[in-house]
């Protein structure tokens, strides 16, 4: 029988047949492709290229956007699974897809011009071209507003300086959806791969995301023509909507990761035995499966409401950060204590723990801070802005 994932609370009921599918599909690539692979990713810190190809073929790049550029039309309940069951085999293989879909599908989809959208979205979907999002700077993470990234009108397009950096797929993109201010006003760019000026060297000595590209982005003097400008971007908001798309996407995705951590810390503690009994069978170890499996619990509850939301229209960027905080916390606390459960055992790359553990501090440092969305749902509640002064 096939892997069954972890449903305490018959959630299954709550998913359409459609739903469950697509689940069970992207379930099965995780098991076939992506386990028996990532530990050896991850500890040379490679990236699987070759997945990108066999993800496309089963539509995960843009699966909630339209069919007409080539993409699978799926609700946004589907394509939470899919981020969920992507995750449970490793952060960084949701990353390349959260990126791929939310941060470059999305914003050409959403900002582009008609001609941008049947140019890039087909080529996007079928992996053909690899996409990333230049946001954050050295200087400006959590306050992307300040950024100094600068583009200035030239004759037929823009010249753009300035850098970004900790940007994922960078050095493997063919396509950067750069953010720049242009007389003080944020927009959005696409810069080719290759294009005078431009380079993405690859971030090295990473201890997280071990099995994902992280890149800086340097401009110098780079020239983009006037159809790369995305001409319904404009102001800050632009790039923050594209991250509500991405943060939906993990706090379906660290559910995955804190079930791969509780599944692989039950199985092991049913068989390592200590004091003449499985450690199973300690209350203090039962304290913490339990605690993992309400949480887990709690946490799916929350994304498919989350996406009932989204799929009506009905979803406040406010409530995503209330689940991106919540799952990413809990996510990172999970597979802190699965790896004691392991003991010693649980530093080694044979159990995935401690691998999760380390992913998770970027996915809950990425994408928001923690402290970044307690200040925006602080905020919502309160009507006062605690960001700064
Ligand atoms: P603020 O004045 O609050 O907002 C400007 C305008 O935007 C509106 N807004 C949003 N709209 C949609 N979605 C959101 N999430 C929004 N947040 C704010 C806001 O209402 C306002 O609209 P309007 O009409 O009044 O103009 O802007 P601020 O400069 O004070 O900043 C707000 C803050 C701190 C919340 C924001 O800058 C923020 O979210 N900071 C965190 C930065 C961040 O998350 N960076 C992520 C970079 S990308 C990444 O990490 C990819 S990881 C990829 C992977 O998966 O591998
Ligand atoms: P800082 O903003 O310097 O924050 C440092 C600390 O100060 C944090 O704890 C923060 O919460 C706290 N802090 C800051 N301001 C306040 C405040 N007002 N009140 C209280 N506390 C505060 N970015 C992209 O644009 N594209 C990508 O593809 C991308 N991929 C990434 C991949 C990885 C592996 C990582 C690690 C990061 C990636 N990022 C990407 C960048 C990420 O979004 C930023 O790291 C994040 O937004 C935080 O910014 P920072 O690291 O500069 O931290």
């Amino acid at each position: 029988m096939g892997y069954k994932g972890v449903d305490y609370f018959g959630i299954d009921t709550l998913l359409s047949e459609e739903e469950r599918l697509v689940r069970e599909m992207v379930r099965d690539f995780t098991v076939h492709e992506v386990l028996p692979i990532i530990e050896k990713c991850n500890r040379e810190s490679v990236f699987p290229f070759h997945l990108v190809k066999k993800m496309a073929s089963l539509n995960l790049f843009g699966p909630n956007l339209p069919s007409q550029y080539g993409c699978a039309e799926l609700n946004n309940v589907a394509y939470g699974l899919i981020m969920q069951e992507l995750e449970r085999g490793d952060s960084g293989i949701r990353s390349f897809v959260s990126v791929q879909s939310a941060l470059v599908m999305y914003p050409i989809f959403t900002f582009g011009s008609e001609e941008q959208k049947r140019f890039w979205l087909p080529k996007l979907a079928s992996g053909d071209k690899i996409g990333c999002f230049g946001l954050t700077e050295p200087d400006f993470g959590s306050n992307p507003g300040g950024m100094v990234t600068k583009a200035v009108k030239a004759d037929g397009g823009y010249l753009l300086n300035g850098a970004k950096m900790w940007i994922t797929n960078g050095t493997i993109a063919d396509i950067a959806v750069v953010w720049a201010k242009l007389d003080d006003v944020v927009h959005g760019f696409l810069v080719e791969k290759g294009t005078p000026g431009f380079s993405a060297p690859e971030m090295k000595g990473k201890h997280s995301l071990r099995a994902s590209v992280t890149s800086e982005l340097i401009f110098d003097n780079v020239f983009v023509p006037e159809n790369m400008l995305l001409p319904n971007a404009s102001g800050l908001k632009s790039p923050l909507m594209c991250l509500n798309q991405a943060r939906y996407g993990i706090a379906w995705g660290v559910t995955g990761a804190m079930i791969a951590c509780y599944e692989a810390a039950l199985e092991y503690a049913k068989s390592r035995v200590q004091f003449g009994k499985p450690i199973a069978g300690f209350q203090l170890t039962q304290q913490k499966l339990v605690y993992f499996l309400t949480e887990i619990t709690k946490s799916q509850l929350l994304n498919i409401q989350l996406g009932r939301l989204k799929d009506r229209g009905e979803l406040k960027f406010q409530q995503v950060s209330l689940a991106k905080r919540n799952n990413c916390e809990l996510a990172l606390d999970i597979a802190r204590q699965s790896r004691e459960i392991f003991g010693a055992n649980g530093i080694l790359d044979e159990y995935p723990v401690l691998r999760h553990a380390l992913n998770l501090e970027s996915v809950k440092t990425y994408e928001g801070t923690h402290e970044m969305h307690t200040l925006i749902i602080g905020e919502d509640i309160t009507g006062i802005s605690a960001f700064s002064g």
